[in-house]
């Protein structure tokens, strides 16, 4: 356990408190500083026991505080997923925030802001940034995760050279500084003050709906809703539950308990905020064998994923970024096209094949929302996604979980067909690239890391070789070059190319927190004339069995089949 080694009072000459003593300002000394406050693919994601830690929370917002540019009189935007350990977190965040000398901290009734919404008020406040809390998908509660996500000026998830200057900073830490202040009352809307610091309560789903309001043509999307068109969204206990509620219920007319687990809650009712096929199996099930209704959704738990069924129907997230760039004129806000689209490596080409036929860029980023700022930024692109139910567009600089579901209602009102019909038509035009996701989760890190290697060691070796009945043609570790600021990005997964276009993509990730997790990315094209109604497991079962043979997974794993196939 860390101690503190002392604490020493400092005359706070920068105080200036509204109250008439200002807050005291404090320095906690750190016996050593942590080693592991190393970010993964978006924040830095522990269990809730080791944030728990003496000092460990302390640790990490300092390194923020100390690397995020303009801290001293800039505007901070604060909140998070309503996870535990939200609130403690908020409190020392403002507290600290006010040491370090901010001029103003935004955050939200009770704490309850979802991530594409914390970066749209960073936006529009033109804040330095935001600190976030949560660990996403990730589970939460006293035995579960927590996490923090720290985003730039641009609203987007910090760039990798500010993730590794705020953990080399961690790795260095003598101290942190913070005031004593009571705690600021997140019930209500208001405005407070810690010293100097102006701390402004808000209502953290306005400002998100308002924007909401400017992209889509809600008229239309509440004439369909109107009519026979039942459809149902599932928050998962999570943070999109007011959000939802307002969109949903509220504003477009659906029927009250149109929202699901519309009610944040600590730890998300003890699910897995995660809206997938395993995860979100109720929301599934309603829709895959029921008839009740006619479109479902579900978001994770900070709001920036989503997952889109219809009746009878999952549409993969690979082949909604390709619908929604192939359908985006019917929404007011891409009426006039698009810009160009990007996608992370692992997803699949669905959204290639459109781009081509719209004659606009399409780019291929390394996992995680932070490889897309840049090409937002410089208007190279306007909508982007991800294989991992992650979609977004140029109107802040997240995934957007809300937004792809109002997008495919748009869709869906201009067009007044199923989803199915969606799908198929798609296809029917385009060709289906068949596409899966296997995970398999909590293997033991050196067995994924042995395995990864081994795989890494063989690739030049494969190329020309036979691989699932086709021939290799690439095989590499990808890496990538930023197009807007020539930054290069290392070992971003390896890759198995085959001469018909298919592959196979494996990685581990970076954002779970028990032992390591394998991702096997599994895809090949069918052209328009060709067999567009297989099962995708079917479809890939030659790449399935493959890569099993190559990589010994379920040896190496000793797991039999994946925890979860998308
Ligand atoms: C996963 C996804 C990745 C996504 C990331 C953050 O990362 O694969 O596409 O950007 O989560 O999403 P990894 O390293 O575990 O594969 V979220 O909604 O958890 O912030
Ligand atoms: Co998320």
């Amino acid at each position: 356990m860390r101690l503190i080694r002392f604490d020493e009072e400092l005359p706070s000459s920068l105080m200036t408190s509204s109250a008439q003593t200002g807050p005291t300002q404090r320095q906690v000394h750190l016996n050593t500083p942590f080693n592991d406050q190393k970010p993964g693919t978006s924040g830095l994601r522990k269990s809730s026991k080791q944030f728990e830690q003496t000092n460990y929370l302390e640790s990490f917002i300092e390194a923020i505080f100390q690397t995020l540019p303009g801290v001293e009189g800039g505007t901070l935007i604060l909140g998070g997923d309503g996870r535990y350990g939200n609130h403690r977190a908020i409190d020392v965040i403002l507290r600290m925030g006010a040491a370090h000398g901010l001029s103003r901290v935004i955050t939200t009734t009770n704490g309850i802001l979802s991530t594409p919404a914390a970066s749209h008020l960073i936006r529009a406040n033109k804040a330095i940034g935001g600190i976030i809390l949560s660990a996403s998908h990730n589970q939460g509660g006293p035995d579960g995760d927590f996490g923090v996500k720290v985003n730039g000026a641009n609203g987007g998830p910090a760039a990798e050279s500010l993730t590794n200057a705020i953990y080399a900073c961690s790795q260095a830490l003598e101290k942190y500084s913070l005031v004593d202040a009571d705690v600021i009352p997140l019930e209500t809307p208001g405005h407070h003050a810690i010293g100097g610091m102006t701390v402004d309560v808000i209502d953290g789903v306005e400002d998100y709906v308002e924007l909401m309001q400017k992209l889509f043509d809600f008229g239309r999307i509440k004439d369909l809703i109107k009519t026979d068109f039942p459809v149902v969204f599932d928050a998962m206990h999570a943070v999109t539950g007011p959000y939802a509620k307002r969109l949903l219920e509220g504003l477009l007319g659906a029927p009250t308990g149109t929202v699901r687990n519309g009610v944040p809650l600590e730890d998300f009712g003890g699910g897995h905020p995660d809206p997938n096929l395993t995860y979100a199996a109720e929301l599934a099930d309603l829709l895959l064998n029921g008839k009740a209704y006619s479109f479902g959704a579900a978001c994770d738990g900070d709001g920036d994923r989503n997952m889109i069924l219809g009746r009878g129907c999952f549409v993969n997230p690979s082949d909604s970024l390709a619908i929604l760039a192939a359908n985006a004129n019917v929404a007011p806000a891409y009426a006039d096209g698009l810009a160009g689209v990007a996608r992370s490596m692992p997803t699949s080409a669905a959204v290639d094949v459109v781009a081509k036929q719209l004659n606009i860029d399409c780019f291929e980023t390394p996992t995680g929302w932070k490889f897309f700022g840049n090409l937002l930024d410089a208007g190279r692109i306007t909508l982007c996604g991800e294989e991992s139910f992650g979609t977004g567009s140029n109107h802040v600089r997240e995934k957007d979980g809300l937004w792809a579901v109002l997008f495919w209602l748009q869709i869906l009102a201009e067009r007044r067909c199923s989803v199915a019909d969606v799908m198929t038509q798609h296809w029917s035009r385009f060709g289906r690239h068949y596409y899966s996701r296997h995970d398999y989760e909590a293997i033991a890190s050196e067995n994924a890391h042995g395995l990864y290697n081994r795989l890494e060691s063989m690739l030049p070796r494969l190329i020309g070789q036979p691989f699932a009945g086709r021939q290799v043609s690439q095989a590499d570790n990808f890496s990538y070059s930023d197009p807007v600021d020539g930054s290069e990005t290392q070992s971003q997964g390896l890759r198995i190319l085959l001469e018909d276009g298919s592959r196979v993509v494996v990685r581990l990730s970076g954002t779970g927190t028990k032992g390591a997790t394998l991702r096997v990315y599994l895809e090949c094209y069918e052209p328009s004339h060709g067999n567009l109604n297989q099962d995708p497991q079917h479809a890939l079962a030659d790449l399935i069995n493959g890569i099993d043979a190559l990589a010994e997974i379920q040896k190496r794993t000793g797991m039999q089949r994946p925890t979860v196939i998308t």
